[in-house]
């Protein structure tokens, strides 16, 4: 069973100003669609064809990189999308609010972590949000295209609940070397009440 690239659930302008249109077609219908065509190839008539992108991913040991790349490729674009909103920004309300401020201490902290997480991740990679095993936040990152939920991560294994692409094809047609600025003004279309959503699965 193919995985498909799932639609936008916004315009590809509709994060203007801050993630440019440009950005957004080329992000949507070249890379993730190129991470899309290509785990299906890596998976096709292996017995990993008919497992969910999480199982996949949890069941992948690094060594198989066209898994690694493309089906982690596949899976962090398809929760980036969804956790911005041409109506986003703000802070989180409710639970969430309170698991960060037990966490991190506030939100603003919970912003300055991973702000440098998203920061100071060398090269190419993702800053997380994670729901971990014992049902707590951290903060963390992960090079390339890994994620919290392989087993091998830099990270504690863990559900991620927000995801901020730092690779430079995300941000550097609008932002090129300026990647905190990019990191800043993500803050304006973090769709919190998506964030909540995915965190009150997780636990
Ligand atoms: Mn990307």
């Amino acid at each position: 069973m193919a995985f498909t690239l799932p639609d936008l659930p916004y315009g590809y302008g509709d994060l203007e100003p801050y993630i440019d249109t440009c950005t957004m077609l080329i992000h949507h219908t070249k890379h993730h669609a190129g991470y899309t065509n290509n785990v299906n190839k890596a998976i096709a008539g292996t017995p990993m064809d008919d497992m969910s992108i999480e199982d996949l991913l949890a069941a992948c040991d690094g060594s198989n990189t066209a898994v690694r790349n493309n089906g982690g490729g596949y899976y962090n674009h398809s929760l980036f999308w969804t956790i911005m909103s041409p109506n986003g920004g703000g802070t989180p309300t409710g639970n969430l609010a309170e698991a960060m401020n037990s966490a991190f201490g506030s939100f603003e902290s919970f912003k300055d972590r991973f702000s440098t997480a998203a920061k100071t991740r060398f090269g190419s990679g993702w800053a997380w949000l994670i729901v971990n095993g014992e049902g707590s936040l951290e903060v963390c990152s992960t090079p390339n295209q890994d994620n919290p939920l392989m087993s091998f991560a830099e990270c504690s294994n863990g559900t991620p609940i927000l995801g901020l692409d730092v690779w430079e094809h995300a941000y550097y047609l609008r932002y090129q070397n300026r990647r905190p600025a990019y990191v800043e003004n993500f803050f304006n279309v973090v769709n919190w009440g998506e964030v909540a959503r995915r965190f009150n699965a997780a636990r």
